[in-house]
């Protein structure tokens, strides 16, 4: 039996991932694992280091890393690389500013080797913002239909009202198990 075999044997019987929410500063990482951990979300401050949640979802055992996102502190983010399973990149879609260092920040992620294996998560959150941009605006001037080497999916979300957080979890969990946890 060869090595991964025996690794994706381990993994199926612990059935336990490791997803990573990255993203710019402010855009709503520790809001959405917090809300989707039924916690308050009304005393979070800006993350200097990392939280990190083990949660139980479809049976799965999820160890969710939620990295400080500042400028000053992404140099950092290589030091939660190894053995991802799946990338969380949260974007705040009433950020319009920003959106161009957005993309420049998942690039470089994307060309990482040790994130090559895993599914991609983009939460367009914050959709309960007035000047929120809608999932087709986000998809083309993030150009996520040129990423070919991930699989990846773009979901709208409210970390605030709840929404789509479920439908996003559902299918970054089921990507990843359809991966890892099959056996040829
Ligand atoms: N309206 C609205 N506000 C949100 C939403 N999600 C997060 N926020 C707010 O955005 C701010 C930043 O949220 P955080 O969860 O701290 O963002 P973060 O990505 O963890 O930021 P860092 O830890 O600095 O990387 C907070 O004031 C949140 O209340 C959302 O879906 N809608
Ligand atoms: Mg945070």
């Amino acid at each position: 039996m060869g090595f991964l075999t025996v690794l994706k044997k381990m993994k199926q019987k612990e059935k336990e991932m490791r997803i990573l929410l990255l993203g710019l500063d402010n855009a709503g990482k520790t809001t959405i694992l917090k809300r989707f951990n039924g916690e308050p979300i009304n005393t979070i401050s800006p993350t200097l280091g990392f939280n990190i949640k083990t949660l139980e979802h479809n049976g799965f055992k999820l160890n969710m890393w939620d990295v400080g996102g500042q400028k000053s502190l992404r140099s950092y983010w290589r030091n939660y690389f190894e053995c991802t399973d799946g990338l969380i990149w949260v974007v705040d879609s009433a950020d319009k500013r920003r959106l161009e260092d957005c993309k420049a920040e998942l690039n470089t992620l994307l060309k990482e080797e040790r994130l090559a294996g895993a599914t991609l998560l983009v939460f367009a959150n914050k959709q309960d913002l007035p000047g929120a941009l809608g999932l087709d605006e986000l998809r083309s001037v993030l150009e996520l239909d040129d990423i070919k080497t991930h699989h990846w999916r773009i979901i709208s979300c409210s970390a605030v009202t709840g929404e789509n957080l479920l439908a996003g979890m559902d299918w970054v969990v089921s990507d990843i198990a359809a991966r890892i946890f099959t056996l040829d």
